[in-house]
């Protein structure tokens, strides 16, 4: 098993239910704060208020203008403009820009939400390794600095002993800095699951020990994002060379404009890992269900 392989497997093993990395050398665990409240993927996913359009290519600027003059662009994400409606309801933009040809799709923009865990924090410690054999997985290889895990979440506190040397970069898209810090704890505990460093005498062990983390910022304290904020996170992890895109994040609505960040970076080579909702149920949520990503279940049976 190669590091790539390892470090992929590392992701792999979140499927084994998000669970805490446990205690740490610090007063706060890695992972502490998340889960404080339900998160499932039948909670319903509420509209953000904004519209995502695209359109086609090749479409000039004064088309484009006239079909968005009754609203501000406030992000854009690739080819995909958020609009903020001006002076009328969300879904009546979004039904006048599909009457329009000249818009390849529009659509009301979701929330996407962290996807929960156990509530039991040191579980995992105690026997996801044994669960996915880590051990002879050691045998092999232990990780690479040279393989970049992208975790697209709440934030990764780089702060932590266990986590210092595992920084590889990072952005804040919910407050728009370079830093990712985590309001929440939920990025930080993934991190840590997947590249906790090892042998250190410090806190837990991730899969790989010596895997670098993007740190990519994209759900608030909350645990909550948007689809544009999503797919502008997953574009920049692509765009910085990340071999894995961790996402333990998602909802029940497909959405167009997350479907093409999730494309554009398998397209660069990134292996896009999704958790699909750790609720038992089986309604397909996103980005865990589009073609090529790896959708995790949880497993919390020893
Ligand atoms: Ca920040
Ligand atoms: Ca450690």
């Amino acid at each position: 098993m190669n590091a790539r392989a390892l470090s992929i497997l590392g992701i792999l093993f979140l499927a084994l239910g998000l669970l805490p990395a446990a205690a740490s050398a610090r007063a706060v665990p890695l992972g502490e704060g998340h889960g404080k409240r339900p998160l499932t993927a039948k909670r319903p996913a509420p509209l953000t208020g904004r519209v995502l359009v695209r359109f086609h290519p090749g479409v000039d600027a004064a088309v484009r203008g006239r079909a968005l003059s009754r609203s501000r662009v406030v992000d854009t994400v690739g080819q995909v403009s958020v609009l903020s409606p001006s002076d009328e309801a969300a879904g009546t933009l979004v039904e006048r820009l599909r009457r329009n040809p000249a818009v390849e799709y529009a659509d009301l923009e979701h929330t996407l939400y962290a996807f929960g865990s156990s509530n039991d924090p040191h579980a995992w410690k105690q026997w996801g390794h044994t669960k996915i054999r880590s051990r002879e997985g050691w045998d092999i290889g232990r990780g690479s600095t040279s393989v970049k895990i992208a975790i697209v979440d709440s934030g990764v506190d780089f702060g932590h002993p266990d986590l210092r040397y595992r920084y590889a970069g990072g952005w804040d898209f919910v407050n728009g800095d370079a830093t990712p810090d985590d309001g929440n704890g939920h990025g930080t505990h993934v991190a840590g699951i997947a590249a906790a460093t090892g042998n250190n005498a410090v806190g837990v062990v991730g899969v790989g020990w010596y895997s670098k983390i993007l740190g990519v910022k994209v759900l608030d304290s909350r645990g909550d994002g948007t689809e544009a904020g999503v797919s502008k996170g997953i574009r920049w992890a692509a765009d910085k060379g990340a071999a894995v895109i961790n996402l333990s994040l998602g909802g029940p609505e497909y959405s167009r404009t997350l479907a093409d960040a999730v494309s554009y970076a398998q397209g660069k080579g990134a292996l896009v890992v999704a958790a699909a909702g750790n609720d038992g149920s089986n309604v397909a949520t996103y980005p865990a269900s589009f073609p090529g990503v790896i959708g995790r279940g949880c497993d919390e049976s020893r």
